[in-house]
């Protein structure tokens, strides 16, 4: 400490608050994130990312291409005129990652498994880093149980497709349950900054699905194969309505264990893009899917800057 003092540091060297992570990484020299393309050996991570304090992650690259740069609007960070944000994870080919400020916006990909990848050396990258409390946010795309196309949903709670609040892994043989029980807080802390008078859209809180599969795992009667009726399908659909579910996805049950693992607080906002109640197949116009998109953006940045602008 008195070293530090000298030097001029006006603070000792930080530790990340993340917990509980792997006893194994302390002797990882360099530990490869092989994924983003990034280790630790030639990248200095404290510099780099020593200041992230919030994690954005959704499906596409594009996409969160798009909500890095409405980020930099929102908290106006500026960016030389001639420059463009550059994607950090390109040399690993798998996901796209964009740092603005103290806001990462990371792909995720589809499902579990993508999502499960990227989250081990996401929350490496900040543990190297020493970030500090960093808050993670997936914001996705879902269908609907019940609710109309265009609709924000933020999940109050993650579940498996047997509506337990677990994500399952089968690790050396064995099937370990980790909790996907999301940060209520949170949850009711980004519902509380939508404003029913003024917005152009709902947002609701409910219970949501993790499946494996978009088509027969959401029940849908439009994929290649379908072992069930009409009937059955809209009975389960109301069954899972009764218990508080409103929607689906395929990262939820992931995310919400990864992230409490490391005690990291967490949240998913997603943009409902068809009611499963009336079909199964995606109608609505690109022009509109595009519109909607910026709608769980729109509630997420408004979280963003509020907790900006407090430090
Ligand atoms: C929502 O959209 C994708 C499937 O189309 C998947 O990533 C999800 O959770």
């Amino acid at each position: 400490l008195v070293r530090h003092m000298k030097m001029g540091c006006k603070k000792p060297p930080k530790e990340s608050t993340l917990k509980g992570l792997s006893p194994c990484l302390k002797c990882l020299q360099p530990d490869v994130l092989y994924h983003l393309g990034m280790d630790t050996a030639t990248m200095d991570f404290p510099k780099v990312f020593g200041d992230v304090r919030f994690v954005c992650m959704g499906g596409t690259a594009e996409r969160m291409e798009r909500f890095a740069y409405k980020i930099m609007k929102e908290l106006s960070l500026k960016l030389n005129p001639a420059t463009t944000l550059r994607n950090m994870a390109e040399p690993g080919h798998r996901y796209a990652l964009y740092k603005v400020g103290p806001v990462l916006c990371v792909s995720h990909g589809m499902g579990c498994p993508s999502i499960s990848i990227l989250l081990h050396e996401l929350i490496k990258m900040l543990h190297h880093a020493k970030c500090q409390d960093p808050v993670f946010i997936r914001i996705g795309t879902c269908g609907g149980i019940g609710i109309e196309p265009g609709t924000v949903v933020i999940s109050s709670e993650a579940l498996d497709g047997m509506l337990n609040p677990y994500y399952e892994l089968i690790v050396q043989g064995k099937v370990v349950l980790y909790s996907s029980k999301l940060d209520q807080c949170l949850a009711n802390e980004l519902l509380s900054l939508a404003i029913p008078c003024e917005d152009e859209f709902c947002t609701i809180i409910g219970k949501t699905i993790c499946t494996n599969d978009f088509y027969e795992g959401q029940t849908r009667l439009d994929g290649a194969f379908c072992d069930y009726t009409n009937q059955s399908k809209t009975a389960y659909l109301q069954s899972v309505q009764c218990q508080g579910v409103v929607n689906f996805d395929m990262e939820s049950t992931a995310f919400a264990a990864l992230t409490n693992r490391a005690s990291i607080r967490s949240a998913i906002v997603s943009l409902c893009i068809v009611n499963r109640m009336e079909g199964d197949q995606i109608l609505s116009p690109p022009e509109c899917l595009s519109e909607w998109e910026k709608r769980p953006q729109v509630l997420v940045a408004r979280y963003i800057r509020k907790e900006f602008l407090k430090r």
